[in-house]
């Protein structure tokens, strides 16, 4: 089915379903505001590029500022779009055009012009609710119905985040090549996967995390050294977007070392087929968080084999020494938002502080998987301290960072589809 089609159908779910969100919180109506441009300071006149608020583009892949979505059960969308009017800046353009048709499109939503009955406005732009006259500003039962909408992908939602994965493995296939044949610093190579996904800093679902040697074990590693560096690793937690839709890949490649070199390679090669491992247990009824459990007990035998320690798996779980090595969750949901909403309304065991996926796995959903091990020195020093790790090893693998490896799933109902490897099919080791 072509674009046009799928994206058809997606609107048609989306407007019955908000019909049913509205009818269900007692509203006539919704506007959904794009957002407003916000100043990079309050001392000039620059303004940050719009991040869309996401219910507005679940409806729409548009990124300008002050437009909105006006939905009235059993009318067909309306799209308020505001006048452009500054000579000093262009509005971005969609990525596609495929949408106009499904909306009425009219000027800048105004108070006279709004349905009579009770409104609701979803939107950041506080400001704007006030300017229209809605008092109604975020209701809370309506937001978590609309939450609720995104949780299963439509198929138009799937094309999304698949062309949002190919566009990241061309980034990341260029970035493997070039830690692969020499030196860079980390800014040339940030700035290289950016070119090589035609994206721009502000387009790119998050900052880039692109982590040479030690760097790795800073989780959000974003602040690029400027310099080469002789590294012997790299680990690069980057994505891309696609009308609104990110990817969130992750992939740590090893070269040389000698051998703690070795032994860093073995361990990220055992992150892969751990990975693989988790991501073949994901089916509609598991939940997600024994998924996360399971990983910290082959993360258990992944510390035992690297000779990082002699405790049993089962001391190695009962004294948190996974937790020292492997300090986040398993992944999370993704769709508009990298982490995206409607998978974590439980919140996780007190143990798993950082899990953001604590749902039954249902078809539709589309979560990352991403287990990550790394040598953090803040988490690593009381399991030193208690001396259940080999002080020795942590410090020749220290200078190695970390591992990462994630992938993008869809849960279908003819099974599970790894968006990631379909484009990219390696997920680290020697690069
Ligand atoms: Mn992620």
């Amino acid at each position: 089915m072509d674009l046009a089609t799928l994206y058809r159908q997606h609107v048609t779910k989306v407007s019955a379903g908000t019909a049913a969100a509205l009818e269900k919180t007692g509203h006539d109506a919704l506007l959904i505001h794009s957002g407003r441009a916000l100043k990079r300071s309050e001392t000039d006149d620059q303004y940050w590029s719009l991040r869309p608020t996401p219910h507005f583009q679940h409806w729409l892949p548009l990124a300008e500022p002050h437009c909105a979505v006006l939905a009235v059960p059993g009318r067909k969308p309306k799209l308020l779009r505001a006048e452009h009017e500054s000579y000093w800046e262009m509005l971005p353009e969609p990525e596609s055009e495929h949408f106009w048709g499904e909306f009425e499109v009219a000027g800048q939503a105004r108070r006279s012009e709004l349905p009579q009955g009770r409104i609701a406005f979803i939107g950041d732009d506080a400001r704007a609710a006030r300017e229209l006259g809605i008092d109604d500003v975020n209701p809370p039962e309506l937001l978590r119905a609309l939450d609720e909408l995104r949780v299963h992908k439509t198929e138009y939602e799937l094309y999304c985040l698949a062309k949002a994965n190919a566009r990241a493995a061309k980034g990341h296939d260029e970035l493997r090549r070039l830690f692969a044949e020499a030196d860079h610093s980390e800014l040339e190579l940030h700035l290289s996967y950016l070119g090589r996904t035609l994206q721009d800093d502000t387009d790119t679902p998050y900052k880039n995390i692109v982590a040479l040697g030690k760097h790795a074990a800073t989780l959000h590693h974003i602040t690029y050294e400027k310099r080469a560096q002789p590294a012997l690793s790299m680990l690069v937690d980057a994505g891309a977007a696609f009308c609104g839709y990110g990817s969130d890949v992750t992939r740590t490649w090893v070269k040389g070392g000698g051998e703690a070199g070795s032994i860093f390679a073995h361990i990220v090669s055992s992150m892969e087929a751990m990975q693989q491992r988790l991501c073949a247990m994901v089916r509609p009824g598991v939940s997600y968080e024994s998924l996360h459990d399971e990983s910290h007990r082959q993360v258990a035998a992944i510390i035992r084999e690297a000779g990082l320690s002699r405790l049993s798996e089962e001391e190695l779980l009962a004294k948190k020494v996974t937790r020292a090595f492997y300090p986040h969750g398993l992944g999370h949901s993704l769709g508009l938002q990298v982490h995206d909403v409607g998978c974590g309304l439980i919140p996780p065991r007190a143990d798993n502080p950082w899990l953001r996926n604590t749902s039954t796995i249902s078809i539709g959903q589309v979560f990352t998987i991403e287990p990550g091990f790394y040598f953090i020195d803040a988490l690593l020093q009381p399991v030193l301290a208690a001396g259940d790790v080999d002080w020795t090893l942590v410090e020749a693998l220290a200078p190695f960072g970390g591992v990462r490896i994630e992938d993008d799933l869809h849960v279908g109902a003819a099974g599970i589809r790894n968006l990631t490897r379909e484009v990219l099919p390696h997920g680290g080791g020697k690069a």
